[in-house]
């Protein structure tokens, strides 16, 4: 028999023999739950009488649904292999899936960053998830899009009069980081957030999710660079701020910075063109709806139109490269050989900021995301020289050196860089894997094969490959899903590019057009 008792339950048991106890765990909070307790309860109820073997079925469709998309493979090295599985899976595990979660930085692994989301989860891992699991994608955008209001708040405190300022870490949507000059001045995250979404709608065309989710989010982060950017001699500055190299920090015009905004704000208009034009009048509608609740009308976006084209892109003629920002290239070179490792331990970081050093990419991302803005001689110069300074003391930086080491045609490098990114955690390279996995560089090292190796990239234009095996490995192959297509890339000492389902579809393999219908297969010396 059973007697609850306030919010316990206690039970009577009579007889011999065994007696058989299933444990059912519900999990609510406030979050998600206006009365958190009288939901757990139930749900608790609503689960009783289905078996656990049930729920076993269900975690191995789940799973084998995840691998039959998510599955990269490597022939040739079984090391590599089994640890990107390993990578692949943790993942999986950590990725918040009621859009009212994220990824935090450790996943579910460790308590390294308290459990924080961080911009990690827009720029590492949003970008493998929307090419293989485009649902678990919105979900994360969601989240985003949930915390919203408590943006528009912080850029409230923040003294701005309009906008959103997305918090450098946070779980509920509040601020976490006590640390402005690493922390809030690292205002790219709106920048970051908003990309992705402007990626998801390059992926998928989805005008639905855009309005529901997406529009709002991109017009109000959009608004703070009006904010706190200025007119300087007909050029738009962004001062004050922190890039993603956490080595330098409130500088002006970082280049990352200025490129991101530069993007953001020309989708903001294109997209606010497209959605008040839209051939559907119910669009055309919401859309205004939308506009007219967050005050936003056609001077305001001619001024984001105009920051755009007048954006400030530091560029240094003698060198012919991107400067990180205005100062960078005047401070000494910070003297590597003499140094102690990771430079956060051992020194201030007034002294690391004085000098010309970096903890993580920072205009060679940006290169990565926004290669439209660069000629192919800036790119392989700003690399050439940001390696040469970097000490990818963060686990978010080899992976993007990697990435871009295949994009300027050092595949041996891009190996190496490989190498080290997919060893960081089960070899414990930077000697905190106790404290939790690094999920940015474990998508970092998916993304190191198919946008590395596999040279893939999502333009406006459409989608690019550009692949490379390493000479270390016989085979690698991967699965993309791209506007209702599902695309199966291989490649050897030959590329195969496969359309296992949708309409045929142009794409750009090592810069030429061709019409995808069924398969494609070219010798990779063709090239
Ligand atoms: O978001 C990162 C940051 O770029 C470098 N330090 C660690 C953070 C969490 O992974």
């Amino acid at each position: 028999s059973h007697n609850r008792v306030g919010n316990k339950v206690i039970t009577y048991f009579e007889g011999k023999n065994s007696l058989v106890l299933d444990k059912v765990c519900t999990f609510t909070d406030q979050l998600r739950y206006s009365n958190a307790l009288a939901s757990a309860l139930s749900l608790a109820d609503a689960v009783k009488g289905i078996s656990f073997e049930t729920f076993v079925d269900c975690q191995i469709e789940q799973l084998d649904s995840y691998w039959m998309h998510s599955d990269i493979i490597i022939e040739g090295n079984s090391k590599h292999q089994a640890a990107i599985r390993f990578m692949l899976y943790h993942l999986v595990q950590s990725i918040g899936t009621d859009g009212f979660s994220s990824v935090s930085a450790k996943g579910l692994s460790g308590e390294g960053y308290e459990g924080h989301y961080f911009w990690d989860t827009e720029i590492y891992i949003l970008p493998l998830l929307q090419l293989t699991q485009p649902e678990m994608a919105r979900r994360l955008l969601e989240y985003r899009c949930h915390i919203l209001p408590y943006a528009k708040d912080r850029a409230h405190e923040l003294g701005h009069l309009r906008g959103a300022a997305y918090p450098w870490r946070t779980i509920s949507g509040i601020e976490c980081s006590g640390y402005f000059p690493a922390g809030t001045a690292q205002y790219h995250i709106n920048a970051d957030i908003s990309y992705v979404f402007i990626q998801d709608f390059l992926i998928n065309e989805d005008y639905k999710f855009l309005l529901e989710m997406g529009v709002e989010v991109l017009y109000e982060t959009a608004r703070i660079w009006l904010e706190i950017g200025n007119y300087s001699k007909g050029a738009f500055m962004i001062n004050s701020v922190t890039g993603p190299d956490e080595y330098t920090a409130i500088v002006n015009n970082n280049y990352y910075t200025n490129a991101m905004a530069k993007y953001h704000l020309n989708w903001a208009e294109i997209i606010y063109r497209k959605l008040s034009a839209h051939e559907d009048q119910k669009v055309v509608e919401k859309h205004k709806a939308i506009c007219e609740k967050i005050g936003l009308y056609e001077s305001e976006i001619s001024e984001m139109r105009k920051a755009s084209d007048a954006m400030y892109l530091p560029y240094d003629e003698n060198m012919k490269l991107n400067p990180q920002d205005d100062a960078f290239l005047q401070k000494p070179i910070w003297p590597f050989e003499n140094s102690r490792y990771p430079l956060l331990l051992h020194y201030h970081p007034l002294t690391i900021y004085r000098h010309q050093v970096l903890k993580q990419a920072d205009t060679v991302l940006a290169h990565l995301l926004l290669e439209e803005y660069v000629t192919e001689e800036v790119l392989t110069n700003s690399y050439n020289y940001y390696e040469a300074l970097t000490t990818h003391d963060s686990s978010l930086s080899a992976c993007v050196h990697g990435i871009m080491a295949a994009r300027i045609g050092d595949i041996e490098k891009a190996y190496r860089y490989f190498e080290e990114s997919v060893n960081l955690d089960i070899e414990d390279t930077h000697g905190n894997t106790k404290d939790g996995l690094h999920m940015a560089n474990i998508a970092g090292t998916a993304l190191s094969v198919i946008n590395g190796f596999g040279g893939l990239r999502v333009h406006e234009k459409g989608i690019v490959f550009r692949p490379s095996c390493p000479k270390e490995w016989s085979r690698f192959s991967f699965k993309v899903k791209y506007r209702g297509r599902e695309i199966h890339v291989s490649v050897s000492d030959e590329v195969e590019i496969t359309l296992i389902k949708g309409a045929p579809l142009s794409i750009s393999l090592w810069d030429t057009e061709y019409l995808l219908k069924d398969s494609l297969k070219l010798s990779c010396a063709e090239r």
